[in-house]
């Protein structure tokens, strides 16, 4: 057997095995050989890699870089909220479609041999790991450059889970990067470019009660659900939460491009009575979907309001419903630049809009989204 001293020692609920490979010519017999031992650096502490599986069968991340015989430590992770089975092999270049067929012909024989194929061209395996489980593999890069394809081979999986590692390679750009599937070459937005879309997640320049949206245009807008209140709007792609998703403690999504517009830091726009009135306590109350967008719901002290973003042609809409107030309602909402809002009730001074109580239960702000070529 190609990989022998597969220890497995279970500590609480998490697995944490150790695959060492003491001699990266067990690793790679091929290989090694045609190097000469004189090609291999000694070992030294093994660097730390995490790659977790995540729902939607795949790798995270889909690649990463070793140099040539480097000794790697992995921490294998199978997050799948799914409840799927996954493994990891490592493969020799060219190998990926071969071993993951021949995993497939294992058939009953598969499950007790954790779904890898008896084959020299698999480098580095795991056990096959239950959901919330934990493993962490020692081994040492091939010692030869290239491009190495890691799979799982859980039945059904193996045609989509799959990632690369670099030896000793430059990585391509991850869009045109040919070794990893074309959802994560698509970067991992979340939702996969479907709109509308509305995610819960931790967000840049928000609190931790963010609720990202994607509109049906090319808009996006982070809503902060702890301050009931519009944060920000941007252009383009939605969300990227690789980072999220690795948990690295940078646990915050990305944004593919910067606002272009931004809420005051701390200024929350609703008044009741008097436009100088004090910030009013805010209690969100939750939100209702249709048409696949969220209508917020919250309180600000005594008065209910309803509050729902949309994107018309080049105007971004935010919809206010107070059905029940009972003072004049006045909205703060500086301008900033050429970004002006409107309104087509109500009269503006100073950047405040005044309604009448009588006109409050339903109104709209518009804003204008810029010109991208006007930005540049
Ligand atoms: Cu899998």
């Amino acid at each position: 057997m190609l990989l022998q001293g597969f220890l497995a020692l279970v500590c609480g609920g998490i697995l944490r095995s150790q695959q060492t490979v003491p001699d990266s010519r067990k690793l790679q017999p091929v290989e090694a050989e045609k190097a000469g031992p004189a090609a291999t650096p000694k070992p030294k502490a093994g660097r730390a890699v995490r790659l977790a599986m995540r729902d939607g069968l795949r790798f995270d991340p889909p690649r990463f870089t070793a140099a040539a015989g480097e000794l790697i430590e992995m921490e294998l992770e199978n997050a799948d909220t799914t409840h799927q089975q996954h493994n990891f092999l490592l493969l020799k270049p060219g190998k990926r479609d071969e071993v993951v067929t021949q995993a497939l012909a294992m058939g009953d024989a598969g499950p007790s041999k954790g779904f890898v194929p008896p084959n020299p061209d698999v480098l580095v395996y795991s056990a096959l790991l239950e959901p919330e489980r934990l493993q962490i593999i020692t081994f040492r890069a091939p010692a030869d450059k290239g491009v190495y394809p890691f799979v799982c081979t859980f039945p059904g999986h193996g045609m989509i889970m799959y990632g690369a590692l670099y030896v000793g390679t430059p990585m391509p750009p991850l869009d045109k990067d040919p070794n990893i599937p074309p959802i994560a070459a698509a970067g991992f937005v979340v939702g996969r470019g479907q709109r509308p879309f509305i995610q819960r997640m931790f967000m840049p320049e928000c609190g931790p009660a963010a609720i990202a949206v994607a509109l049906p245009s090319d808009q996006n807008y982070c809503w902060d659900a702890g301050q009931c209140r519009l944060r920000y709007l941007w252009r383009g792609a939605f969300i990227d939460a690789t980072d999220h998703w690795r948990g690295k403690g940078a646990d915050l999504a990305r944004l593919p491009e910067e606002p272009w517009w931004r809420a005051p830091q701390e200024e929350f726009p609703l008044r009741f009575g008097s436009a100088d009135a004090a910030r009013p306590q805010v209690k969100f109350l939750g939100y209702q979907v249709a048409d696949g967008l969220p209508e917020f719901h919250y309180r600000v002290n005594d008065a209910e309001v309803f509050e729902k973003v949309t994107a018309k042609g080049e105007e971004i809409a935010v919809q206010f419903r107070i059905p029940a107030a009972k003072e004049d309602v006045f909205v703060r909402v500086a301008a900033s630049g050429n970004l002006v809002w409107h309104s087509l009730a109500g009269e503006w001074s100073h950047g405040v809009l005044r309604l009448p109580h009588t006109q409050a239960s339903q109104f709209v702000l518009t804003l204008r989204v810029p010109d991208i070529a006007a930005k540049q």
